[in-house]
């Protein structure tokens, strides 16, 4: 609250204009928000309205700065108004907005990611990870010819009706509706497994095997904070697809040039030689913050896509010229020499600071990293899958997130969220940071 003085010069506490513009927005978007995470509901509270960002910080409708950790939940790796990215799009900007037809920019951004990612021969570019997602789903059903798959519980691949999907009664019951509005039948052919279950993989297999057109799953699971796929669950993942012709489509919307230049996949080809997707779904990070996405795989899938093949899917703004410049920037910082290196040093040391600050006060904490990416839960040991990581005392969590948010640090507004450092994000933020969380620990 800002304190002013009123007529008889008393201080009165004006309304911070983050509840003034909460209560305006409310009567008008639903929630009050554009997409649900961002209503603090999970948390409880006022979400902070941002006026301003610029590098690892944001300040919000009362002008106070935060350190930002959520970064517009992964795309911002760089930090907010790089001078460099800010440029590419003035200049975009200037040259028109949207065309509706080809550009060149299109085909370098495809070029660029292809060269990164050597798993995909072939992509296309569209305007959010959940449009990614829908139509990496759609392909993989026409080039195979099947109609089930598989998703994991706690893995999020954006609202597409298909993949919001919660857990079936068993392996024979496909999956249930997780959004009112989702027929059953929409639903029928998902089936919802548990994350690292490989007994639960090969049985699931087993019973459908020859039905199934794709596994879609997060390498690293940033919606369910910060969860691994094991090495040994990963290989059964890729042999199971390869042995019953199902694809194998890696969500990398979180995760894409956010844990490293070679993306999680990168991650498991150096633990599991040859290991490559059929597909890739990317986003967030390769748009640099504005509405880009992108699905891509081998050549034979991808041509089956229209104009050239029977399965459509087409987009207004797909490939969208500011959109394609400020990723192509974006890309191109990111794979100066020892990016990543200082990104990930970066990201470790503020996992290790706030467990160390946990620790030294007996609170039960873990956290684990990759590239930019991390997260951390109050407990001891790191969390397998979804039914653990929700096993969180989130009483706990929300009084923690708050106390950080009153310290101008502003972590994802629910447990179940992965966090994310830039390469805008200094040493000095971080000990901030620790420190904040040294003062809550230590006042329990
Ligand atoms: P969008 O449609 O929100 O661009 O992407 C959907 C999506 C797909 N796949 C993965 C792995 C994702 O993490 C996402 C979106 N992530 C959330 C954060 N957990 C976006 C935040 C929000 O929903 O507002």
């Amino acid at each position: 609250m800002a304190p002013s003085t009123s007529a008889n010069s008393t201080p009165v506490s004006r309304p911070s204009r983050n509840d003034v513009l909460f209560e305006r927005a409310k009567a008008l978007i639903p929630g009050g928000v554009n997409s649900p995470v961002r209503a603090f509901k999970a948390v409880g509270g006022t979400p902070r309205f941002v006026q301003r960002a610029q590098g690892a910080y944001f300040w919000d409708a009362d002008d106070k700065r935060y350190i930002d950790y959520i970064g517009s939940w992964g795309p911002m790796i760089l930090g907010h108004g790089h001078p460099g990215v800010v440029e590419a799009v003035q200049k975009a900007a200037l040259e028109g907005f949207s065309f509706g037809a080809p550009t060149e920019r299109e085909v370098e951004l495809a070029e660029e990611i292809i060269k990164l990612v050597p798993s995909i021969e072939m992509i296309r570019l569209v305007s959010s990870g959940t449009e990614a997602a829908m139509s990496a789903l759609r392909l993989a059903r026409g080039a195979t010819g099947r109609s089930k798959i598989i998703k994991f519980e706690g893995c999020y691949h954006g609202h597409a009706d298909a993949l919001l999907v919660k857990a079936g009664s068993g392996l024979a019951t496909f999956g249930n509706p997780t959004s009112a509005g989702v027929p059953p039948e929409v639903v029928q052919h998902t089936l919802v497994l548990e994350y690292n279950n490989v007994q639960q993989l090969e049985e699931a297999f087993a019973l459908h095997g020859g039905e199934l057109a794709c596994l879609m799953i997060e390498p690293i699971a940033g919606n369910m904070n910060f969860v691994r796929a094991s090495v040994p669950f990963m290989k059964r993942c890729r042999e199971l697809c390869s042995q019953y012709g199902a694809l194998l489509v890696f969500d990398e919307v979180m995760s894409g040039f956010r844990v490293g230049l070679a993306s999680a996949q990168g991650l498991y080809a150096q633990m599991l030689p040859g290991f490559e997707p059929d597909m890739t779904v990317l986003g967030k990070v390769i748009g640099g913050g504005m509405p880009l996405a992108a699905f891509g795989g081998k050549r034979e899938v991808m041509q089956q896509l229209a104009p050239l093949g029977p399965v459509y899917q087409a987009g207004t703004l797909s490939g969208n010229p500011v959109a394609t410049a400020c990723g192509l920037a974006t890309l191109k910082e990111l794979q100066k020499p020892g990016f990543y290196e200082a990104l990930g040093a970066r990201t470790q040391s503020l996992v290790a600071g706030l467990t160390q600050a946990a620790s030294s006060a007996g609170v039960p904490f873990c956290g684990d990293s990759e590239g930019g990416m991390f997260g951390f839960f109050l407990m001891d040991q790191l969390p397998q899958n979804y039914a653990t990581v929700m096993t969180t005392d989130s009483p706990a969590f929300n009084k923690f997130f708050h106390a950080m948010l009153d310290s101008g640090i502003y972590y994802a507004p629910a447990l179940y969220e992965a966090g994310f450092v830039s390469a805008a994000h200094t040493a000095a933020d971080i000990e901030e940071t620790v420190a904040a969380a040294q003062r809550f620990f230590s006042a329990l």
